[in-house]
């Protein structure tokens, strides 16, 4: 009784906890957040919704079993009911305990397709991405853009030290170099490894995918917010599993052109270090939003 009555507490605290007042930041997880990170995506308005609609059901099920625990602890207890039944079946008390738990699964199945289908069935996409994960670190490549060289767009983004970490980068989470993608654009990761298993995930954006070497595994997302959103390595990939961070950089169609244009003309590393100076100035039209950090 007393675990049950623990797990409820734990429950009543979730489900109230996944309302906006604990919820994460926008891109990064914040002290005490107890829910999901803010959604910027359909794929991760759709994961939101749908955890909170699975905790409104459990806890209504572990109330309800509670309830009837209790009501069965005190009603047939030896005092109150010294002659027990001999009752052993009960035909309309049977078919309701198996029809009703098939309604909520089915009834869980129908919005557990639908998000399934959103985040699998890729729209066209504005722009496509090759992520490639490594022990420990990402690369990506732009296939579309070519740089001077004629060469595609490509780069290893690595983790910022604590020593290389500027005032707005979060612990762990910052990398050397960002993925830069357009605001309210279709992107289509194209995610693989090199050597093991790792898993290419920004939660803000609901996405989270296998890198499998000798495997292309591709998600999508469509940021509607622009900003700095933060991701992990979500695959147990060896020693340094947590310090392959993932750093998008996600703003305004007219930043990105310039940020292109720049990579063409001047370099990659010029054309991020004007993108970043002009988001943590906040003139920028993304400008970073205040980290607690
Ligand atoms: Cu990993």
């Amino acid at each position: 009784m007393r675990v049950l009555l623990a797990n409820l507490a734990v429950i009543f605290i979730a489900v109230t906890g996944a309302g906006a007042a604990i919820a994460g930041g926008l891109g990064q997880p914040e002290p005490w957040q107890l829910g999901l990170q803010q959604a910027a995506s359909p794929s991760a308005e759709g994961i939101a919704s749908f955890h909170t609609l699975l905790l409104w059901i459990i806890t209504i099920i572990t109330l309800f079993v509670a309830a009837l625990l209790a009501y069965v602890v005190w009603r047939f207890s030896e005092k109150k009911n010294p002659v027990p039944s001999k009752t052993t079946h009960n035909t309309m008390i049977e078919f309701v305990w198996t029809v009703v738990p098939i309604l909520i699964l089915v009834g869980i199945a129908i919005p557990s397709f639908r998000l399934l289908y959103l985040q699998r069935d890729i729209p066209e996409a504005g722009l496509t991405i090759k992520a490639t994960g490594n022990q420990w670190y990402w690369s990506y490549e732009y296939p579309e853009h070519k740089n001077a060289d004629g060469e595609a767009i490509s780069f290893d983004a690595v983790m910022k030290t604590d020593e290389e970490r500027g005032e707005n980068d979060p612990r762990l989470l910052a990398a050397d170099t960002p993925v830069v993608v357009p605001v309210n654009t279709v992107v289509k990761v194209i995610v693989t490894a090199s050597d093991v298993l790792h898993a290419w995930t920004v939660p803000s954006f609901g996405a989270k995918i296998d890198a499998v070497p000798g495997r292309l595994n591709e998600i999508w997302f469509k940021v509607e917010k622009a900003g700095v959103y933060y991701g992990q390595c979500s695959e147990i990939c060896g020693k340094d599993h947590s310090f392959m961070p993932i750093e998008v950089r996600v703003v305004s169609q007219a930043d990105y052109n310039k940020w292109l244009d720049k990579t063409k003309t001047a370099g990659l590393e010029a054309a991020n270090k004007n993108l970043i100076a002009k988001m943590n100035a906040g003139n920028a039209d993304s400008k970073v939003a205040k980290l607690n950090n």
